[in-house]
Formats: structure tokens, C-alpha cells, sequence
């Protein structure tokens, strides 16, 4: 998979694309990441890469034909995205669309802005990772780039496939422990020591639905509920034995 990304501060994405899982991927050749500065591709004396805004107001633009060029000389695999808080959503759904294809591309864009022609001329299409404002849209590549790249075969440092995470089959995750099975006082659930893989299995799909009707109810409005998921979330929760202190709320006295 090839991944290029246009950025005035290339320097940003370095580290972390050199770093852990992407950068061990980047190195065994799976995935090639390419960053491109469109300074490098300016003519004028001060190599600006942008200007003030037409019709006035405060901050700079991000001049077109740096862009341009870049990207012509470039020919970087398509779609091209440009990364910016008005754009499509990035979703788990769209990480994997990216992680099947043979790859894409994104700019980066800063908060003042970039020249509209970018987005209605050279780009595919515009990109978000999250309802809030960036400087600049380069932590939101490195964004994109994490989630697709652990997508890819080989990406993943164990033989797991990722299919079980948070968001696979629509619901959050079930919680982790490891040892001590005691830490503070606080007990890892009995269940994950008993042995008893079918219980374990139901109690983390419980687990999965409570947290998703607590955290993101929104999520689980496009899951598919088997009776028994219903039943596991019309129980409270709070049912441990000896825990009662009075009768369940609507019980006949
Ligand atoms: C940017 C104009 C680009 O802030 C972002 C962003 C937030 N979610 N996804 C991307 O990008 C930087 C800000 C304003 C263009």
C-alpha cells in the first residue's frame, strides 16, 4: 500500500511514521509512506507557500499552485484527500474501504485555510477525523494513516487478526485485565479465571452492550440484538448477590 502525504512541516510526521508497528511496516516494505513538502515545488524567491486572503481578513491562505505542483510532479495514488474539519467523517467503515484499496493520499491544510481550488480541482474529496479544529491537518494524516495501516495484512505485530477490536460488529469492547488477579483491593472478574470459555465469551458480550448503551448509544442502534443481548441489557448490572438493599424498582409491596 502506498500512502503520500503533503505537508509544509514534514518534519511533524517523522517520528511517528518512523516509530512501533508503522514504522516496522514502513521498513519491511508493506506499506511506503511518502511526505512531500510543496515548498520544495515553489519557484518565487521566498518559496511562499501562502498569502493573504481576497476580501480581506485576519490569517494567511495556503497558495494553489505550490499544491499543484507538488501533487502533478508527484502523480500520488488517488483518491487525494484533502484533511479539514468540514469534510467526510473518517469512520471505521471508510478505514477499512482505504485499508482493501492499493492506497491514497492526503494535504494537509492549516487552520487559516487553503485556496478552494485545491478542494474543487485537485482533490478527490475532503477528509475529517473529529468535530474540532486542528493547526494543521497533519496529526489528522497521522490519524489516518495508523488506523488503515493496522488494517493491511502483515501490519499487525501478532497473528490476531483485528477483527475482534472496538467498533468490529458495531459494539465498544469488552474490558481487559491481567495479572494480579488481585491489584489494590480491586479483583479481576471471577469469571475470566474460571475456565469456563462459553461463560466468558457471554459475559464479554454483556460487557460489550452495557458499555456501548452507556458510552455510545448511537452505535448500538445499527447492531442486530439476538434475544439474548436484550435480556443481557434489561438486567441492570448491579444484581451481584447481597448487594440488594430494597425491592427492584415497580415490585408489588
Ligand atoms: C485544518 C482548515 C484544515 O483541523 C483539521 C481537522 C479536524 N478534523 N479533521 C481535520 O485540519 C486542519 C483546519 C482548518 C483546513
Amino acid at each position: 500500500m502506498r500512502i503520500d502525504i503533503f505537508t509544509i512541516f514534514p518534519d511533524y510526521l517523522t517520528g511517528p511514521l518512523d516509530t512501533s508497528l508503522l514504522g516496522r511496516a514502513r521498513h519491511a516494505g508493506i506499506v511506503d509512506v511518502r511526505v512531500h513538502d510543496p515548498r520544495a515545488y515553489t519557484s518565487d524567491p521566498h518559496r511562499s507557500v501562502d498569502d493573504t486572503p481576497f476580501g480581506g481578513g485576519a490569517g494567511m491562505v495556503m497558495r494553489p499552485e505550490p499544491l499543484f505542483d507538488a501533487v502533478e510532479a508527484v502523480g500520488p495514488p488517488r483518491p487525494l484527500f484533502l484533511l479539514t474539519p468540514g469534510g467526510r467523517r473518517l469512520d471505521q467503515h471508510l478505514v477499512s474501504e482505504l485499508a482493501a484499496g492499493a492506497g491514497f493520499s492526503m494535504i494537509c491544510g492549516r487552520y487559516e485555510g487553503v485556496d478552494q481550488r485545491v478542494a474543487d480541482h485537485l482533490c478527490d474529496g475532503e477528509l475529517s477525523v473529529g468535530d474540532y479544529v486542528l493547526a494543521g491537518g497533519e496529526a489528522a494524516a497521522l490519524v489516518v494513516v495508523e488506523a488503515v495501516t493496522r488494517l493491511v495484512p502483515g501490519v499487525l505485530g501478532n497473528d490476531a487478526s483485528p477483527e475482534d477490536e472496538s467498533f468490529t460488529g458495531g459494539l465498544l469492547e469488552a474490558p481487559h485485565y491481567t495479572r494480579p488477579a488481585e491489584f489494590r483491593g480491586w479483583a479481576v472478574p471471577p469469571v475470566l479465571r474460571s475456565g469456563d470459555h462459553a461463560e466468558i465469551a457471554r459475559w464479554r458480550r454483556t460487557q460489550a452492550l452495557r458499555r456501548t448503551q452507556e458510552h455510545r448509544p448511537d452505535l448500538l442502534r445499527s447492531v442486530e440484538l439476538s434475544p439474548e443481548d436484550r435480556a443481557a441489557l434489561e438486567e441492570t448490572g448491579d444484581e451481584r448477590p447481597g448487594t440488594m438493599t430494597g425491592p427492584p424498582p415497580g415490585a408489588t409491596p
